[in-house]
């Protein structure tokens, strides 16, 4: 096993690629530009009219006319890297202008299609089987477009390393990159991340699930694939944590060793290291199975109720200063899960916090949460209650707030995605994003 892991080990450490895997050359980080050639040999599609290289990706002023010693890389997303950038016309959209915009598809992408994410327990048995395979299918494909980053100290560039991932594990690690400590003047601030916490938590979370639903779209030429929800309100426990489902877990809380996932690693397991980044990435030998064990945490009587998720959308206002966790009256807080829903006011873990603590293990914690499949039905949800109130209260990108919070500014780059996605976009109608939900249990 020892020569088996090592011999591993050196094979990736053989490889040197980063992001966009076509944007991680010397070149592209000595010009801070990102614009790779389409299929037509022009940067960013330019000869057939798809896109051109430009240099204005917005930026936070907190960065401007700064200089910064030992700074957090993820600042003015992704200024730190690149200033060139595609910038894509109509509805072509990708890093090279390549893709289409989310819910266009066609050589032209002038294709429409909207997606109808359902319940799990909606799906057809063969749905399900469906759902499961592409997800086992994610997990082992070696994604083509992105790779990943790893370091061994965030204050020295040199141990940055850009490695390859799973299309899974690409999305996983986002999640897991977006909420690591930022680094400010050389210290960590652990209070702050860019994905949680304030008014990008919503849209962030929308962005990952459609990140992901549209790279498994492509992986298996399926057009119609959507991510399932799982509509968690009022259950005694959870139902869909058998082995035909989601899987149920044993004794020391690891997925039972007959379900879907028993044998999935966490990428970045052992995250505990205060100024690296996902060691372990790479690292088959150094990751964890999934933990779960649902119900088991004292903390958490029960799931949320019909009741809760109503009292959560009575908040009309998206969210409201001081736009973090400890925002009043604010949709958002109440929807993250710092706010008690009836009362507005009372600060306490409910909702989406407090489903994630009620799972234990792999998904109570925010670095590696999304390793476990179950996060992407339990954000489904999550964003499906997002989606009820922006059609309550007619939302738009006018309700999302200036705010103080790093990355989370209504112009600024959902951090870390690639490309630019602005916050405030994705105060939107799903259906002009491409997807829709399937109603249950009256919602
Ligand atoms: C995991 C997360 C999250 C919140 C919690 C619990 O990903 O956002 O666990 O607070
Ligand atoms: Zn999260």
């Amino acid at each position: 096993m020892f020569t088996l892991c090592t011999l591993f080990a050196l094979f990736l450490g053989a490889v040197h690629s980063q992001f966009p895997r076509s944007c991680t050359t010397t070149a592209a980080f000595r010009t801070k530009t990102c614009c790779p050639l389409w299929e037509d040999g022009s940067p960013c599609g330019s000869l057939s009219g798809r896109g051109g290289c430009k240099n204005d990706v917005v930026f936070t002023s907190l960065a401007v006319g700064k200089v910064r010693q030992s700074y957090d890389d993820r600042l003015d997303w992704p200024r730190y890297y690149f200033d060139n950038t595609c910038k894509c016309f109509g509805n072509y959209s990708g890093y090279n202008c390549g893709r289409c915009k989310y819910g266009y598809y066609g050589d032209k992408c002038d294709r429409q299609n909207t997606v109808v994410r359902k319940e799990i327990r909606q799906l057809s048995f063969l749905e399900r089987k469906r759902f499961f395979s592409y997800l086992a299918l994610a997990k082992v494909t070696k994604s083509v477009d992105f790779v990943i980053l790893t370091t061994g100290d965030r204050h020295h560039r040199d141990t940055y390393r850009f490695v390859d991932a799973s299309i899974f594990d690409v999305f996983s690690w986002i999640h897991y990159y977006s909420m690591k400590p930022i680094l400010i003047n050389g210290t960590f601030d652990n209070s702050k991340n860019y994905a949680h916490q304030g008014p990008a938590f919503p849209g962030w979370h929308r962005l990952g699930l459609m990140f992901l639903e549209r790279q498994i779209q492509l992986l298996t030429g399926d057009e119609d694939f959507a991510i399932p929800y799982y509509d968690w309100r009022g259950e005694k426990n959870c139902s869909i944590c058998t082995n035909e489902f989601l899987g149920a877990s044993n004794e020391q809380g690891f997925l039972d060793d007959n379900s879907h996932f028993a044998f999935w690693k966490s990428i970045c397991s052992g995250f505990n290291y205060a100024d690296a980044i996902c060691q372990t990435a790479g690292d088959e030998c150094q990751m964890e199975r999934l933990h779960r064990k649902p119900g088991a945490d004292p903390r958490v009587k029960a799931l949320p109720s019909f009741q809760d998720v109503e009292n959560t959308l009575k908040w009309k206002d998206f969210d409201r200063p001081p736009y973090n966790v400890t925002s009043r009256r604010s949709f958002r807080n109440a929807l993250e899960g710092f706010l008690r829903s009836s009362d507005g006011m009372t600060l306490e873990r409910n909702m989406h916090n407090l489903v994630h603590i009620y799972f234990g293990g792999t998904m109570s914690q925010v670095p590696i949460s999304s390793n476990d499949p179950i996060f992407l039905l339990h954000h489904g949800f999550i964003d499906k209650i997002f989606e009820e109130w922006l059609q309550r209260y007619n939302g738009t990108p006018n309700d999302y707030p200036e705010n103080d919070e790093l990355g989370q500014g209504p112009d600024e780059c959902a951090t870390p995605y690639f490309p630019c996605y602005r916050n405030k976009d994705f105060l939107c109608s799903s259906s002009t994003l491409g997807y829709k939900y399937s109603k249950y249990q009256g919602m």
